[in-house]
C-alpha cells in the first residue's frame, strides 16, 4: 500500500472509532506524555503600586458584605478568564475597610493569607480570632468556618492564596454559608500561638485536621529567625536563606496542599539558577531585587507579586536585604511522588 493509502485507511478508521467516543493514542502520545512539563503558564510580576488604585476602587464599587469576599483576582496572563495564577493555584488581593465584616462561610478549598498592608483587621478561623499585621502568614484550613472583620483604622489588604483549581480538578468542591455573619468565637486571641507556637505542645494533643494548629505565623518572629540565619552561615547558592513554615505537630508543611516558604537574600547576593516542578507565587515582604526567569528580568519591590512557572529556571538578585514569601503546590506534588528540582 502507498503511504497515502495507509493514511487514508487510518483516517477512515479514526472516523469510525470516533462515533464511539474512541480515539487513537499514537497520534497524541508525545503530547500526552511529554518529555518535560508542557504548560501554558507565563512568568509575570504585578507591581503593587499599579494594582493598589484598583484594589482601593473596589471598596467604592461594593461593600465586603455584598461581595462576600471583596477580592481582585490575579490571573496568569496566559490563563485569562480562568481565575488561575498557576494550573493548581489561585491568587487574589482582598480588601477590608474599617467596620466591615466579610461574612462567615466554609469550603473545602484551603486558603492562606499573606498580609500586605494595613493593621487592625482580624480573621476568625474555627472559633479563634487573630489580629493581622503586614508579613503575617495566616492559615484557613479546609472546611473551617471563617469570617473577616476590621475594628481598626484604614484599609487592610492581604494576598489570598487558595488551591481552588486543584479542588476543581478533583471535583471535591463544597461550600456552606453560616447562618450568622460572624461565626461563634470560642477561644481568646493568641491561644493557638501560645499552645502550639512556642516549641511546646499540650500533652495528649490530637490534631483536628491536616494543618498546623498555629494559624498565624507573625512576621516579627519570622523576620527574627531569617536575620539570625544571616549571622550564622552562608546562604544556599540557589535559594538564599530559605525556610519553610512547619506544622509543629509532625514537622511537615504547615498546610496539606500548599507549601509555604520564606527566604532572605542578603543585599548584593545573587542566586544561581534553580528550578522545580511546582509553579511558584512570590511576594516581596521587605527589600527589593531582580527576578530573572529564562530571559526575562523583573524588578520587584515591597508588596510586588510574581508567578514563576514550574520547571523554568530562575535567579534572584538582591539589591538590599530581600525577604520573599512564596507558596506553591509542592506539598501535593511531594505526596504524589511527582516533585522534582534541579540546580544549575
Ligand atoms: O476569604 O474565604 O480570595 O472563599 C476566594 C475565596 C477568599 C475567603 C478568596 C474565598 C476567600
Amino acid at each position: 500500500m502507498s503511504p497515502d493509502d495507509v493514511a487514508a485507511r487510518r483516517e477512515a478508521f479514526y472516523a469510525r472509532a470516533d462515533t464511539q467516543h474512541l480515539a487513537p493514542l499514537w497520534t497524541r502520545l508525545k503530547a500526552l506524555v511529554p518529555k518535560l512539563p508542557a504548560h501554558q503558564l507565563v512568568p509575570h510580576v504585578w507591581h503593587y503600586d499599579d494594582l493598589r488604585p484598583h484594589v482601593m476602587e473596589s471598596a467604592r464599587q461594593i461593600s465586603a458584605a455584598e461581595a462576600e469576599r471583596r477580592v481582585m483576582i490575579l490571573e496568569n496572563p496566559a490563563l485569562r478568564g480562568s481565575s488561575q495564577i498557576t494550573n493548581t493555584l489561585y491568587a487574589g488581593l482582598q480588601l477590608i475597610m474599617p467596620g466591615e465584616v466579610a461574612p462567615a462561610h466554609r469550603h473545602t478549598q484551603s486558603a492562606l493569607r499573606f498580609i500586605v498592608e494595613g493593621s487592625g483587621a482580624y480573621t476568625a478561623v474555627d472559633g479563634e480570632k487573630t489580629i493581622m499585621q503586614p508579613g503575617d502568614f495566616v492559615i484557613t484550613p479546609s472546611w473551617t468556618w471563617h469570617h473577616h472583620g476590621h475594628d481598626g483604622d484604614g484599609p487592610m489588604v492581604w494576598l489570598d492564596g487558595l488551591d481552588i483549581p486543584m479542588c476543581t480538578f478533583f471535583g471535591s468542591t463544597f461550600r456552606e454559608d453560616h447562618d450568622q455573619a460572624e461565626a461563634p468565637v470560642a477561644r481568646p486571641v493568641g491561644d493557638a500561638l501560645a499552645r502550639y507556637g512556642s516549641g511546646l505542645l499540650p500533652v495528649g494533643y490530637v490534631a483536628r485536621n491536616l494543618n498546623s494548629p498555629v494559624f498565624n505565623y507573625p512576621w516579627a518572629r519570622t523576620r527574627e529567625a531569617l536575620h539570625a540565619l544571616t549571622k550564622a552561615g552562608v546562604p544556599d547558592a540557589h535559594t538564599g536563606h530559605l525556610m519553610r513554615y512547619v506544622n509543629p505537630v509532625d514537622g511537615g508543611w504547615a498546610m496539606p496542599t500548599m507549601a509555604t516558604m520564606v527566604r532572605l537574600l542578603p543585599a548584593g547576593f545573587a542566586t544561581l539558577p534553580y528550578r522545580s516542578s511546582d509553579s511558584m507565587v512570590f511576594t516581596t515582604v521587605e527589600g527589593r531585587g531582580e527576578l530573572r526567569v529564562a530571559d526575562q528580568v523583573f524588578a520587584m519591590g515591597p508588596r510586588d507579586i510574581a508567578v514563576v512557572p514550574g520547571w523554568m529556571p530562575y535567579t534572584l538578585h538582591a539589591r538590599d536585604d530581600w525577604a520573599l514569601f512564596s507558596y506553591s503546590d509542592r506539598v501535593a506534588q511531594e505526596k504524589l511522588g511527582l516533585w522534582r528540582e534541579a540546580r544549575g
